[in-house]
């Protein structure tokens, strides 16, 4: 450990010579966070809009949180699933009774959580569809994002996600998003186990299918006898206004995926829950991960899970967004670089019009850094905005502030 801070030239430098260059980030290097604010290793302060891709809802830090990693850390971090552990039965409880499912299998990461989502799916379509071994299908759609594993990657029609990594998994039927007739269509093969999807893409650029969308998707498949598995790594717990995207539409997923900020950004903790139907047809030693279910990470989510019960987060997130795009409404209405202002909740996007100017939504991202606000584009023209769900409407007003004179 360096006993004393680096400059940001310092650290960028560094992680340039010794790490992977997997990623391109925008030149800002932090030390610090505390509810909507990150420090860099300069002071200066920012609004966090990208809320570690959504696994800080509950604020930088959240002190409750915290508190309990530190208890816990304290007395026992792992055990694996060798042994029991008196956090787990606890935990397993908890959350299947928040979201209403009668199991849950603990991962990791979003992605393992998707993997075995993937996985249970199959099984299920053997065990209790009675697909042929070996013949199960699930089908994904386009513009999805669910990890980086090859299990993953092999769903995705992003070539930066899939150029260079093949071959790819079998089994996987890929349609448009947001198209029932095409779901349809997909579900007359009687192999299909699965449809699995973000209620809102969020890598895609923050896309929200029409309204109904999800209802009808849920219907088909309950009719085709095929299972609805909701990603909500991303939207889930409060993020898009409500305790889970779905929650829209009051669609329940048969097989529902949870992931990022389960742990209120302090360690991988992730989840998969069905019910015993699905869930039970994974017998001992077939499935599992050394850290999946540790006691550290169930202590940690309950009181992730609590806090966003307590502290309104989900409400909050609506009466936010509401304020977030009626100020990027209006920044649209004066300038003409902003084509589309959209999303649901906290979890917003705009889309930067770079007919003028190739790299434009990077500059208004700099020139925000500049202002103090943290964001970042994806795919290329779309800034996404996901602030922590506990910013206040003056906080909120502050950082549009600064937005639009980034604009202007
Ligand atoms: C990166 C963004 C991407 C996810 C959904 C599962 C996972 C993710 C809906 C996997 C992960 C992260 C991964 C990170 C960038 C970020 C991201 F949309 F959130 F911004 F890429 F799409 N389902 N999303 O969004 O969870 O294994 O990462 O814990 O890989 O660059 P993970």
């Amino acid at each position: 450990m360096l006993s004393y801070t680096l400059s940001t030239q310092e650290a960028i430098q560094l992680e340039e010579k010794y790490n992977a260059h997997n990623y391109h980030p925008l030149p800002v290097v932090l030390q610090r966070g505390s509810r909507v604010f990150v420090w860099d290793v300069e002071g200066k302060q920012y609004f966090d809009f990208l809320s570690a891709y959504s696994a800080v809802n509950q604020g930088h830090c959240h002190p409750l949180i915290i508190q309990t990693l530190i208890e816990q850390a304290q007395k026992l971090t792992l055990t694996s699933r060798a042994f029991y552990n008196d956090k787990l039965g606890e935990y397993a409880q908890y959350i299947t009774q928040y979201f209403g499912y009668d199991r849950v299998l603990p991962m990791n990461t979003g992605v393992e959580a998707g993997e075995t989502a993937v996985k249970l799916c199959r099984r299920w379509g053997y065990d209790v569809k009675g697909i042929p071994e070996n013949q199960a299908k699930i089908i994904f759609v386009k513009g999805n994002f669910w990890g980086r594993t090859l299990g993953a990657i092999s769903s995705s029609t992003d070539p930066s996600s899939r150029k260079g990594f093949g071959p790819f998994m079998p089994g996987y039927e890929i349609i448009p998003y947001n198209d029932l007739q095409a779901l349809e269509q997909a579900l007359q093969d009687k192999n299909v186990a699965g449809f699995m999807l973000e209620p809102i893409q969020g890598e895609a650029g923050v896309i929200v299918p029409d309204e109904g969308y999800l209802k009808q998707a849920y219907q088909l498949c309950k009719q085709h006898n095929v299972l609805f598995i909701a990603d909500e790594v991303q939207t889930g717990l409060g993020r898009t206004g409500k305790r889970l995207a779905c929650d829209h539409e009051n669609v329940k997923p048969d097989i529902l995926v949870l992931g990022k900020a389960l742990s209120g950004g302090t360690m991988p903790v992730s989840a998969v829950l069905a019910s015993d139907e699905v869930m039970l047809t994974i017998k001992p030693g077939e499935h599992g991960s050394t850290y999946g279910g540790n006691p550290l990470a169930c202590a940690v989510a309950m009181t992730a899970l609590e806090v966003i019960k307590n502290e309104n987060l989900a409400e909050n997130a609506a009466q936010m967004g509401e304020i977030f795009r009626q100020r990027m409404k209006a920044i649209q209405e004066k300038t003409n670089i902003i084509t589309t202002v959209r999303g649901k909740g906290l979890l917003n996007a705009v889309v930067i019009n770079e007919a003028e100017k190739k790299d434009l939504a990077w500059q208004i991202c700099l020139r925000m850094m500049h202002n103090g606000v943290l964001a970042k584009p994806t795919h290329g023209n779309i800034i996404r905005f996901a602030p922590p769900l506990v910013i206040t409407a003056e906080e909120m007003h502050d950082a549009c502030d600064r937005i639009e004179a980034s604009f202007r």
